[in-house]
């Protein structure tokens, strides 16, 4: 009866937990997930990374893009495009669905993550998909000549190519986990660190108080999976954003991130020879394959995973 409680970003999370729930019962996984992409757009909540785990677990994400449903029409956009609105974010129509949904319940009073845990039911995904926290959490970016804006303004409409000067977690100070969250933290046989991004992902999960030091207390059953293969991301910007921030863009720079957090680093065969450099982080080190080119790979680094767990469970 192993559960397993996963910190999730974006597109890298929700590709490994479709490679988990393949070999693990999914009423044994809690996803802890990520809201600080969010964005109230046209008047409508968005949750870019609570959806992309839902729609990807219920095989129903849009495979070439990462995000949104697939069989996507686009219409409501076209007909903002003729007003002149703002169609920079592509919502389609089966998507706004989703907010639609969630918007007018969270007007009627419910929180994100009754709304989340309603949704989630809804697309049958068996995991239970907690967002970290019900209260507003904002990834806020400081960019080169524009100074500060949101993350999503970062992230798509400047399609993440500026350079970056800061990052904050607005409402951080203030947001509480949400009820379960700790628990899930706490009681999980094995905590998974996702290979999302580590700054802009996984930063406003731990930046939410009392969850980095929920981890640190069982850091010697957390097992992270590096999202930086030979120096690179898979996608999106977290090398850039690493080196912008004055980390090193590596799998040592991602182990000095994660090394107070996690007993285990999986990095990928790649960056073999650098093993050495990643345990002198005092974090064990396993070279495993961790591109998820396809549902198998993820299903194989989800063995792993859990096949590292087993071996430490001892160690909890
Ligand atoms: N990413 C884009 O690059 N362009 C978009 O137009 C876009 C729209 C979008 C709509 C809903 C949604 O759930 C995600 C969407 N994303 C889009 C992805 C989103 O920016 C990222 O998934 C996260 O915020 C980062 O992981």
């Amino acid at each position: 009866m192993t559960t397993v409680t996963v910190l999730a970003g974006g597109v890298g999370a929700a590709r490994f937990l479709e490679g988990l729930v393949r070999v693990h019962p999914p009423e044994l996984v809690t996803v802890i997930g990520n809201t600080a992409d969010d964005l109230v757009l046209h008047g409508l909540h968005v949750s870019p990374d609570l959806d992309t785990v839902t729609y990807t677990l219920a095989g129903q994400i849009n495979q070439a893009a990462g995000w949104g449903l697939a069989d996507e029409t686009w219409s409501a956009m076209t007909t903002l495009e003729r007003y002149g609105g703002h169609a920079w974010f592509r919502l389609g129509d089966r998507d706004l669905g989703t907010h639609l949904y969630r918007t007018a319940r969270l007007g009627e009073g419910a929180d994100l993550a009754t709304i989340t845990g309603d949704i989630a039911k809804a697309w049958d995904i068996g995991v239970r998909l907690l967002p970290v926290t019900n209260d507003r959490l904002r990834t806020m970016v400081t960019v080169a000549d524009e100074g500060e804006i949101g993350f999503q303004e970062y992230f798509v409409e400047r399609r993440h190519d500026v350079a970056v000067e800061a990052v904050r977690f607005d409402g951080a100070d203030l947001a509480a986990p949400a009820p379960g969250v700790l628990d899930a933290l706490a009681d999980a046989s094995v905590v998974v660190i996702a290979p999302s991004n580590p700054i802009v992902s996984i930063g406003p999960i731990l930046a939410v108080p009392g969850i980095r030091e929920a981890l640190g207390r069982r850091r010697e059953s957390a097992i992270a999976i590096s999202p930086i293969v030979a120096g690179a991301a898979i996608r999106g910007p977290a090398d850039r954003l690493l080196r912008d921030l004055g980390h090193e863009p590596s799998v040592v720079g991602v182990a000095r991130l994660y090394a107070p957090l996690a007993a285990t680093l999986v990095i990928d065969q790649a960056d073999q020879a650098l093993v050495d450099d990643v345990e002198a982080e005092g974090i064990d080190c396993v070279v495993a394959p961790t591109i998820m080119s396809d549902s198998n790979a993820a299903a194989a680094l989800a063995r792993v995973v859990l096949g590292v767990a087993d071996a430490t469970s001892g160690r909890g």
